[in-house]
């Protein structure tokens, strides 16, 4: 059997369903043994759209992303999303072909280019260690790394010998074993819990899944809940649910996130992001970090108290010490209803109403700038989060207008919120949308856009057509790099380098086989009614001319970490 078959059935065997790419001659076989061993195979329109869409799908299944590419061009196309993958510590597994001929036109340093953005360069060596190569390789990124696996095309027209009786490929866990937290660190934890008045627990993309036991450790300390952005979700529904930290909170939590005298970060780097460049953190607080990985702790600040460890054993662990505790009469005096703690932490029953009043960013006052012409992107993201199903996925791009559907859009819970925002790049969006459609056809995927990210990333249309995915593009429309206008234009710099001509984009969508809609005022949105209740049949395009005579209140912070 030729070496790109074996490698491509092998890794079928591993477990891959599900592949994106675009096909040309250095991945043919092996994308189509993938095919072969019963794994579907997405044809993207760009190598770019592909890679952020196996990440998507990775980050929404929990399972390892595979995205295939040809040699050269297939690669260089693909490394944006390849770096988005490696510092978002996405299991994906990049098969790229690779011209070994140094003189060849498709030869890169395909190592090179993986080491450059932070992935890891592994290779098949020979026909006769392929197998084992491209096996060590699903492994690797099974441990929540990006893997650039090149596949030289010699080695690939290779011939594999299977040794008669030499064990097939074994299927990889579902999950790697997690390490437990030491004994000395949660008592620590637990005793900082047990003192704490008003503990905040920030839980990040490491607690995704993991809902039930920090809920359960919260109840038992009286914690207010938070996440990062990527774990958006992920506490919908509680009652002590902040929502996002960081440049996208909302006042009241921000406020009550400063006044935290235990922050506990799960799972979660507490970067410049979630914790808006320290803002957050008031100097009142302890800082603790719970992470399984010990090289993540203390990466982006100091902190009080690392604890190396799984999440959810940590949380574990943490609330059984508090709880056995209270049932040992332990330190009495409680005033709420927390066993072992002597008072309620942060919980009250008027904080309680005060946060279902007022922690969403719409419940937050603010006069409508709509003018006919144009909408309000707050007005637009509301009235859109009144009518699109709650079961839905939202992908958002970057760019000045990322926090309204980011904050104004609810999710069911942490998968239905896609954000590849590590390398902060513009035109990732549709592609994440789809990955996120594609790994959860029960959802309405919803991609939210600029309009400058929507026409970089704007191949991708063709894809969702093609796939007859039932999909919602929504572009947030200003004209412009909005981004760039806010930022430099109040010091009066020429701005006619990130200003563009209208463009109509719904005209656009429909020449892609999309409904496309043009909106300017709340009247409009009728339209995205009407296509809700109709069949679906073709993907919606919403081109949202928004209003933008001012920038978004998160974009100041987002320029004070370049
Ligand atoms: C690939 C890439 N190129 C350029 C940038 C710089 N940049 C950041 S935001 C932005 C403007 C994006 O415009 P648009 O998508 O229309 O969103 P808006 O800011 O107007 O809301 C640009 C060019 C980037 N982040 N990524
Ligand atoms: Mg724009």
């Amino acid at each position: 059997m030729r070496v790109a078959d074996a490698v491509g059935r092998g890794l079928a065997g591993l477990g891959v369903t599900t592949a994106f790419g675009v096909v040309g001659s250095g991945n043919f076989h092996v994308t189509n043994a993938l095919v072969a061993g019963g794994a579907r195979f997405i044809a993207a329109r760009h190598e770019g759209g592909a890679t952020v869409m196996a990440d998507a799908w990775a980050r929404t299944t929990g399972s390892v992303g595979v995205v295939t590419l040809h040699q050269g061009p297939g690669l260089t196309n693909a490394m944006t999303g390849i770096a988005e993958a490696a510092k978002s510590r996405t299991p994906l597994l990049v098969l790229a072909a690779e011209a070994p001929e140094v003189r060849s036109n498709f030869h890169v340093d395909v190592a090179g280019l993986a080491a450059a953005v932070g992935a890891v360069a592994e290779r098949l060596y020979s026909p006769a260690s392929a197998l084992a190569d491209a096996q060590r390789a699903y492994a690797t990124a099974l441990g929540r790394r990006t893997v650039v696996l090149a596949l030289p095309l010699n080695v690939q027209a290779g011939q594999h010998q299977p040794i008669p009786g030499e064990p097939g490929p074994v299927p990889a866990p579902a999950r790697m074993f997690p390490p437990a937290p030491a004994a000395e660190a949660v008592t620590a934890l637990a005793g900082l819990l047990r003192e704490a008045r008003r503990p905040v627990f920030v839980a990040g993309r490491g607690a995704r899944g993991q809902r039930a036991e920090l809920e359960r450790l919260a109840d038992a300390c009286g914690a207010l809940l938070a996440t990062s952005a990527v774990a958006k979700g992920l506490f919908r529904g509680s009652p002590w649910n902040l929502d996002v930290s960081g440049g996208f909170a909302s006042p009241l939590a921000a406020e009550l996130i400063s006044e935290a005298d235990v922050i506990v970060g799960w799972g979660c780097s507490l970067n410049m992001w979630t914790m808006r460049h320290g803002k957050l953190i008031g100097p009142q607080a302890t800082l603790v970090q719970v992470d399984d990985d010990p090289a993540a702790i203390g990466a982006h600040r100091p902190v009080h108290l690392g604890v190396p460890g799984d999440v959810a054993q940590t949380a574990r662990a943490v609330a059984d010490a508090l709880g056995a505790e209270g049932r040992q009469g332990g330190r009495g005096g409680e005033t709420g209803s927390v066993r072992g703690k002597k008072s309620a932490g942060y919980r009250s029953a008027e904080l309680r109403e005060r946060i279902a009043a007022e922690v969403r960013w719409r419940d937050v006052a603010y006069a409508d700038e709509s003018d006919g012409e144009r909408i309000d992107p707050r007005t637009l993201s509301i009235v859109l989060d009144d009518l699109l199903p709650a079961e839905r996925t939202v992908a958002v791009d970057s760019g000045n207008f990322m926090g309204y559907p980011s904050m104004y859009l609810s999710v069911p819970d942490e998968a239905g919120f896609c954000f590849t925002q590590a390398f902060q790049s513009i035109g990732l969006g549709l592609a994440t949308g789809i990955g996120a459609a594609i790994a959860r056809p029960d959802r309405l995927a919803v991609a939210a856009l600029g309009d400058g990210g929507a026409l970089m990333g704007v191949s991708e249309l063709e894809t969702v057509a093609r796939l007859g995915l039932p999909m919602v593009i929504v572009v947030y429309d200003d004209e412009a790099y909005g981004a760039e206008v806010h930022h430099f234009g109040p010091d009066g710099d020429p701005l006619d380098t990130v200003r563009f001509p209208p463009a109509d984009i719904a005209a656009i969508g429909r020449g892609f086989g999309f409904e496309g809609v043009t909106v300017r005022d709340a009247g409009n949105l009728a339209a995205v009614r009407g296509w809700l209740e109709g069949p679906r049949e073709r993907p919606l395009l919403i081109d949202a001319k928004v209003t933008s005579a001012h920038g978004s209140w998160w974009l100041e912070e987002a320029f004070r970490g370049h």
